[in-house]
């Protein structure tokens, strides 16, 4: 990947101003500088290589040169999509699932961030916000996907098993290629953020439902139960065991180990 490229790709889609960096620390924090000094709505920053890519928590992910996507999209959120902005880690979510779709795989989104492949993680959403006064003012959508097999950080470093494209579809498969379609599909889906479908269509992927998790990280100890759906603002809503409906805004979620 270099800017011609990359330019030639993104060539047709109607984004901001777009910033490449052969290596950078994390295209998040760009992304939230650029922000703050007045970045258009949907500019992009996208590196081929990340030294302190962030997830959740500050946790760390892994972006080695040459195999991954890594890129931050900046949204300027209309008054419209404003008391929507939780949804965003969805769009995000759908588009990639979306894009994996069309190339014939099945993914399901672990909520609340990450995309699955047969069960492993394969690309992880990190979404922050530039606030003025008590209102997010800008909002920055950080995407890494394992796009070839030596994107996949060794199993010692993970919480979760991860997996890449290249091990779904073989080494043709090409990160402009995959970029392009999910930058596509979250603006194909941005004017439906507000909608009731859009709930409906993440909670169709998401996966575990209907089956015993358990949310790690969302309070002083773990939250179990069975996992129903989406609460209309993204938040996760589980049954617990006396039937009761219980609602997560963060966490980790895994499938409830067997007694
Ligand atoms: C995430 O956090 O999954 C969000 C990842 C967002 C990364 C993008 S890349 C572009 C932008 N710039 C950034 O600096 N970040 C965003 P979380 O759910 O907290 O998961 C983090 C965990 O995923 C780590 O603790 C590892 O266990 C695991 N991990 C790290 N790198 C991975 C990789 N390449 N593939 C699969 N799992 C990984």
């Amino acid at each position: 990947m270099n800017k011609n490229t990359l330019k030639k790709a993104l060539s047709k889609l109607p984004l901001g101003d777009v910033r490449y960096f052969d290596s950078v620390g994390s295209t998040n924090n760009e992304a939230l500088a650029w922000a703050t000094s007045g970045a258009k709505d949907l500019s992009l920053v996208i590196a081929d290589e990340q030294s302190a890519g962030r997830g959740r928590l500050d946790r760390k992910w892994f972006t080695p040169k040459g195999t991954s996507l890594a890129f931050s999209l900046i949204l300027r959120p209309t008054a419209d999509e404003k008391p929507h902005l939780t949804r965003t880690v969805g769009l995000a979510a759908l588009a990639i699932a979306d894009s994996l779709r069309t190339r014939g795989l099945v993914a399901q989104i672990k909520w609340p961030n990450d995309v699955l492949l047969n069960g492993h993680k394969v690309a992880g959403i990190l979404t922050e916000s530039v606030w003025s006064g008590d209102e997010a003012d800008c909002l920055v959508i950080g995407i890494g996907v394992n796009v070839l097999k030596g994107a996949v950080p060794s199993p010692e470093l993970l919480q979760f098993p991860a997996t890449s494209l290249e091990d779904a579809l073989g080494p043709a498969i090409q990160r402009t290629e995959v970029l392009h379609d999910i930058l596509a599909g979250m603006l194909a889906l941005r004017p439906h953020l507000g909608s009731s479908s859009f709930i409906a269509t993440w909670e169709k992927a998401l996966a575990f439902r209907g089956e015993q998790v358990q949310i790690e990280g969302g309070g002083p100890a773990p939250i179990t139960g069975k996992l129903l759906g989406l609460e209309s603002d993204g938040s996760l809503r589980l049954l617990d065991e006396h039937d009761n409906s219980i609602t997560v805004r963060f966490g980790d979620v895994r499938l409830r180990p067997r007694a």
